[in-house]
């Protein structure tokens, strides 16, 4: 294969992965939390908002059957404009790659940040299947479609600025809100209306939240599915909605930039958001009274 696109590329680098050794050890603990099933997504990998340190740290911590990659793990939109990649950007895919390698069945979905992926959806890459979406079927018989999600924003045109949530552009302009206002503080001048913008738009997002969760879940009942896990919008959530009176669920995994979080499935197919930040700061208390 000649001219690998760039996030590909990295990926291939360490397609070889024995023979490379991640920068960061990995964390032997005696006993991972072992899960049926883990979704995780929008980690953004070749991006600074990605938070490395608690995704090494959750990869480290747990292990399970299957896991799925909901999209937007690499972000190719950033590395094309600036190119971005630091060891533990690495360290993160070797982890990945070893997992499969373990035997974790592993389904890659590119989202719309990773869409040059895409191409190689049918392929199967260092034990990774890469897919447009798939069906999972959890251990007490639901079926689950899995998707990225992006496919919605067609339906809500209006609201596509989401998407760039997880940009730096977005965490550039809240550092550039905090500086203006503690300049304009040092001045004596009055709190300025960017506060109200901002409001704003977090009251645009609340609404748009919940549009997306209605829209997408409506999209799995007419599929006939009994729920559907996506990623995408960056929001962790666990929402029951309802399709011609049958019960279809709404599943999101969240992101590794902004909430940290990861779905699981448990072994008698009870689903869960995991908050791993929340998980840390348990352990390290525990270890700390142990001690
Ligand atoms: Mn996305």
């Amino acid at each position: 294969m000649t001219e690998l696109p760039s996030g590909l590329e990295a990926l291939h680098n360490v397609a070889n992965f024995p023979s490379i050794k991640p920068t960061v050890p990995e964390r032997i603990t005696g006993e991972r939390l072992r899960f049926r099933t883990i979704w995780i997504s929008d980690i953004h990998l070749g991006t600074k908002g990605c938070n490395h340190e608690l995704l090494i740290d959750f990869l480290d911590h747990t292990d399970s059957d299957t896991m799925y990659l909901v999209g937007d793990i690499i972000d190719g939109w950033r590395l094309k404009k600036k190119f971005y990649w630091p060891a533990e950007h690495n360290d993160i895919v070797w982890r990945v790659l070893k997992r499969a390698k373990r035997g974790t069945r592993i389904v890659y979905i590119p989202g719309n940040h990773d869409e040059m992926v895409r191409p190689f959806c049918g392929m199967n890459f260092g034990g990774v299947e890469i897919r447009r979406a798939a069906f999972h079927d959890t251990a007490d018989g639901r079926r689950l479609m899995v998707l990225h999600g992006d496919e919605f924003d067609t339906v809500m045109l209006a609201h596509r600025w989401l998407a760039f949530v997880g940009d730096a552009a977005y965490h550039a302009m809240m550092k550039l809100n905090n500086w203006v206002a503690r300049a304009r503080k040092a001045l004596g001048l009055p709190y300025w209306s960017i506060s109200k913008a901002a409001k704003h738009k977090v009251k645009n997002a609340v609404e748009f939240i919940s549009k997306y969760e209605e829209v997408v879940a409506r999209a799995a009942g007419e599929r006939g599915v009994d729920g559907v896990v996506c990623g995408h919008i960056h929001t962790a959530e666990v929402r029951d909605f309802f399709h011609e009176g049958r019960r279809v669920e709404y599943f999101n995994d969240g992101d590794w930039v902004e909430g940290c979080t990861a779905l699981v499935e448990h072994f008698d197919g009870r689903m869960e958001v995991l908050h791993w930040a929340e998980e840390v700061a348990r352990r390290n208390k525990s270890e700390r009274k142990a001690a």
